[in-house]
C-alpha cells in the first residue's frame, strides 16, 4: 500500500492544536491541498494516486465536511482532502463555510507546498473555481491545475478542443503548460505524470 490515513480535522477550533508551524501533529511532510467543487473527483484522485480506497468517494455531492489528511508515500507528501464548494443545495452557507474553515486551514498550514485545483475536464473553471484560485493566489499558495475525469472526453477531437480552450484560459490566469495535468481516476491515466512532477 502506497498511502495511509493520517488524521481528520472537523472544525476551525482544532487548527491551533493540529498545526504548529510546518508540523501537522508532529509530521513534517509537505502538504498538498485538494481544492475543487464537490463531486469534481478529489477523493477518487487521492485513491488513485495512493493506490488505496481510503478516501470516501460519493455519488452524493456535498458530503465531505471535514479535512482529511492522507500520506502520499510515493511523493513523500501529505494530501489534504478539503470539503468541496459549489454544492448547489448548500448554497450560501457552504460558501461561507468554505471561506472560513478551509480558508483558516490554508492560511494556518505553514507546511503547505501547493494546491491542486481540480477542474472537470468537460467544463472550464466555474465562478467558484475562479474565486478559489483568487484566494490561493492572494495567499501566495502555488497552484497546479488538474483536470479530472479525462475519460469522459471520448473522441480525439473533443479532447483537442477542450485542451486548447482550457489552456488558453488557464494561461490568462498565469498557469504554464507544465502546471496543467489531465487525469482519470477511473481510467488510471495521467497519474504518473502528476507524481513525477511532485517528487
Ligand atoms: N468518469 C469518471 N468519473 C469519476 C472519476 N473520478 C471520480 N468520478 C466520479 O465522480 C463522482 C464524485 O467523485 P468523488 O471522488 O467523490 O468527488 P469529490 O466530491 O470531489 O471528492 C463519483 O461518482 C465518482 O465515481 C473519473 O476519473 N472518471
Ligand atoms: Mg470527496
Amino acid at each position: 500500500m502506497a498511502g495511509e490515513f493520517v488524521l481528520t480535522i472537523g472544525s476551525e477550533t482544532q487548527i491551533p492544536d493540529t498545526l504548529k508551524g510546518i508540523f501537522l501533529k508532529g509530521r513534517r511532510e509537505p502538504r498538498i491541498a485538494m481544492v475543487g467543487r464537490s463531486n469534481v473527483g478529489k477523493s477518487s484522485l487521492i485513491n488513485a494516486l495512493l493506490g488505496t480506497r481510503l478516501a470516501q468517494v460519493s455519488k452524493e455531492p456535498g458530503k465531505t465536511r471535514a479535512i482529511h489528511f492522507y500520506f502520499w508515500k510515493d511523493a513523500g507528501k501529505i494530501i489534504a482532502d478539503l470539503p468541496g464548494y459549489g454544492y448547489a443545495r448548500a448554497g450560501h452557507e457552504e460558501r461561507e463555510r468554505w471561506a472560513t474553515f478551509i480558508g483558516a486551514y490554508l492560511r494556518a498550514d505553514e507546511g503547505l507546498d501547493r494546491a491542486f485545483v481540480l477542474l472537470d475536464a468537460r467544463h472550464g473553471p466555474t465562478e467558484l473555481d475562479l474565486d478559489a484560485m483568487r484566494f490561493l493566489a492572494e495567499n501566495g499558495i502555488p497552484m497546479t491545475a488538474v483536470f479530472t475525469k479525462a475519460d469522459v472526453l471520448k473522441t480525439q477531437s473533443e479532447r483537442a478542443i477542450r485542451k486548447r480552450e482550457s489552456l488558453a484560459l488557464l494561461k490568462e490566469l498565469g498557469f504554464g503548460p507544465d502546471n496543467i495535468f489531465w487525469v482519470s481516476a477511473r481510467g488510471q491515466t495521467g497519474l504518473q505524470e502528476l507524481l513525477r512532477a511532485m517528487k
